[in-house]
């Protein structure tokens, strides 16, 4: 097995087990440009490449409903991810994409769209080296052309078109394991309306308790409680910056956030159809500085065949940052990250959203389980591709997009 990945620069298992402590971070193979195809391989039969125009609202919407009915589903097949249009919109043009890194393949006769992969280029720092290297993600392959070898041509494809474009190394998340992760994190769940999670099946009702008992545990309050909490405005950015820059240096693998992709990330001035993301800051009333950050983005899942609710709507915990984090003192930071948290999960709640997600990165086992989220039955493996790295003990940043 693994015949595909076994070809790829990518370190085995027993290399990665063996070498723990004694692996040393680097290329795992050269590249020369020169060497590179300038076409892409050829498709079966009936099929052909195709780079997508994400400019095309028509073109994005061609994604999305490729990814409304194929797209990453749960092990039971209940629940499948919903990317919207702003999402993807928001995701896929992210400051320096490049059209050539949205890749599709489409039915020569139809002209559908029946699968895609993309990139978009993010400065990557694995521990202290910088890494310019794209971020791949919506690998996805129609039902009916499942188990055709498709997937590795797919991922050849977008390989051919960084190393084109001078890019030689790539940061990936998927939930299945192959060789070899680099970091694994766990999702976790917090109910926020927990009825209709029970009703779609998502929450179990647990032996010995009631619903009653179950709504009362996720209640939160009406209001917030951190003076001087409010959403983000223009005028914080340039501290925001460097708040979550100086933050993120604490972890072992991160997005290096120029302002501009910062802006693009936790503040997108172009209102999109559908709110994508949402930040909020902490203003302390007394000094007036912004002192803690908070993010969380808007990614609903299709609940399938279900008779009363077609969606859950679920909030994802994005970047975060707060000064508590620089006086080394663990106490202060675990009780301002509960404080922020909770704060968050009741502006979620105002917001509609159904259950509120986050993974075991950054500082966030220090809330999850106080805040009363569940562990789910989803790993979240972390892959570096070309580049060969020690296990991270250090903590990873929130590049959590399935
Ligand atoms: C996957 N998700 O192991 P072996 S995550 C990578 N990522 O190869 P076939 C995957 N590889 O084991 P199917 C993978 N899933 O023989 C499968 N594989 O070496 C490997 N699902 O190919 C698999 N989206 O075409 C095997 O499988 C080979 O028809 C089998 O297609 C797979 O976006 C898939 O989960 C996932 O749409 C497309 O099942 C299909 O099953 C599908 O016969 C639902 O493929 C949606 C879904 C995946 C979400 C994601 C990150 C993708 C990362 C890809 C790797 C990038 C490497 C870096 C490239 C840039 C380099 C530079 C610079
Ligand atoms: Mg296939």
């Amino acid at each position: 097995s693994y015949t595909f990945w076994k070809t790829q620069p990518v370190p085995s298992f027993e290399e990665m087990a063996a070498g723990k402590d004694t692996i040393v971070d680097g290329p795992i193979k050269e590249i020369d440009i020169e060497c590179v195809p300038k076409e892409p391989s050829p498709l079966l039969e009936g099929f052909e490449w195709v780079t997508m125009d994400l400019e095309d609202s028509k073109q994005i919407d061609e994604v999305y409903d490729l990814l409304y009915n194929h797209y990453v589903e749960d092990q039971e097949a209940m629940f499948r991810f919903r990317y919207s249009p702003s999402f993807l919109d928001w995701a896929l043009k992210a400051p320096g994409w490049k059209k050539d890194w949205h890749v599709g393949i489409r039915a020569s006769k139809s002209g559908k769209l029946v699968a895609f992969i993309s990139g978009i280029p993010v400065r990557l720092r694995v521990r202290e080296r910088v890494l310019e290297s794209s971020e791949i993600n919506f690998l996805c392959v129609h039902k009916k052309l499942r188990s055709k070898r498709l997937a590795p041509v797919l991922i050849k494809e977008i390989t051919r078109r960084c190393y084109v474009d001078g890019i030689f190394q790539a940061v990936y998340t998927v939930g299945s394991l192959l060789p070899t992760p680099v970091s694994t994190c766990r999702y976790f769940h917090r109910s926020i309306n927990w009825e209709k999670l029970y009703d779609v099946k998502f929450s179990p009702l647990p032996h010995g308790s009631t619903k009653q008992r179950q709504i009362i545990r996720y209640k939160l309050p009406d209001q917030t409680s951190t003076p001087g909490l409010r959403e983000m405005e223009a005028k914080d950015i340039d501290t925001v910056v460097d708040l979550l820059q100086r933050y993120l240096k604490r972890m072992d693998l991160a997005q290096e956030f120029s302002t501009e992709e910062f802006k693009h990330w936790m503040f997108p001035t172009e209102k999109p159809k559908e709110q994508v993301v949402w930040t909020y800051v902490v203003e302390d009333p007394s000094t007036k500085k912004v002192t803690d950050f908070f993010s969380f983005y808007n990614l609903e899942s299709t609940v399938i065949g279900h008779k009363k609710h077609e969606s859950i709507k679920a909030a994802y915990l994005f970047y975060y940052a707060t000064e508590t984090a620089f006086t080394g003192k663990e106490d202060a930071l675990k009780t301002r990250l509960n404080s922020l948290i909770k704060d968050a999960l009741i502006l979620a709640k105002k917001a509609d959203f159904d259950v509120f997600n986050a993974l075991t990165l950054l500082d966030n086992p220090y809330f999850l389980e106080e805040q009363r989220f569940g562990a789910g039955d989803g790993s979240l493996h972390y892959y570096l591709y070309n580049y060969r790295a020690a296990p991270l003990p250090g903590g990873i940043d929130a590049r959590n997009q399935p």
